[in-house]
């Protein structure tokens, strides 16, 4: 059975996860603490720390490089999903390149400012430590005074999918392809600590993002 490692609030996982619910296949999910990269690292043969990684009977899968999609690629050949039809290729490619810099980047520092509700106890010096090494000392606190302009600039980036959506159910196609995955997943984190609502302005997202929560393979058989 396919295995997936995370933990439950990251953007990238949440990507994967909602994929493999997607498409129907049994799989397991295996959490680990933030703070303890031990199992990715044994599997992995001490080339990779970060989550998501995949494990399939003998596959170990994870990222090679910051814009690789390996996960999903692998899980898109192996379930026959049609996440990466060649007729978008390069547009699926600017497209993530832009939900997981520019989307992702506002949303999990929004979500980060509650992180004392989602880290336990044991893991919260490696949180702090991890955070303030990448982003500066104080940067949690910094995110909890810039959230209402993060909030409006939130709301700016996502305007050209509230567009994407007015005359499709998803965002490229009458069915999700793999950036309506992505998009799911910096969504999913950027919500998942349960203090914000869904941006208002953008209705057409909102009832997309329903859809996304929802949809399933066999529902889509037949649909361009
Ligand atoms: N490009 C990678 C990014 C993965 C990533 O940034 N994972 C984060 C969690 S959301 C992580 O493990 N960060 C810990 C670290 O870098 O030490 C992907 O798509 O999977």
């Amino acid at each position: 059975m396919i295995e997936l490692i995370q933990f439950p609030w990251s953007p990238f996982c949440i990507v994967q996860r909602r994929i493999l619910e997607f498409s129907g296949a049994k799989f397991k999910i295996i959490n680990i603490p933030n703070g303890d990269r031990t199992l990715v690292w044994r599997l992995t043969k001490q080339r990779y720390y970060q989550v998501p990684v995949i494990r399939d009977g003998k596959a170990v899968i994870f990222e090679v490089g910051e814009d690789s999609q390996v996960v999903a690629k692998y899980l898109d050949t192996k379930l026959k999903l049609g996440l990466f039809p060649w007729e978008l290729e390069g547009v699926q490619s600017i497209i993530w390149r832009y939900i997981e810099g520019q989307i992702e980047d506002i949303g999990f520092r929004l979500n980060d400012i509650y992180w004392k509700e989602m880290v336990p106890t044991s893991d919260r010096l490696g949180f702090v430590r991890h955070k303030e090494r990448k982003f500066g000392r104080g940067c949690l606190d910094q995110w909890r005074r810039q959230q209402k302009e993060m909030l409006v600039q939130l709301d700016q980036r996502l305007v050209p999918f509230e567009e994407m959506l007015m005359r499709k159910p998803f965002l490229l196609d009458q069915r999700p392809r793999f950036v309506d995955f992505d998009l799911y997943g910096m969504l999913g984190d950027f919500l998942y600590s349960g203090h914000y609502r869904f941006p208002a302005a953008h209705t057409r997202l909102r009832d997309w993002y329903q859809r996304m929560h929802r949809v399933r393979l066999e529902a889509t058989a037949g649909k361009k």
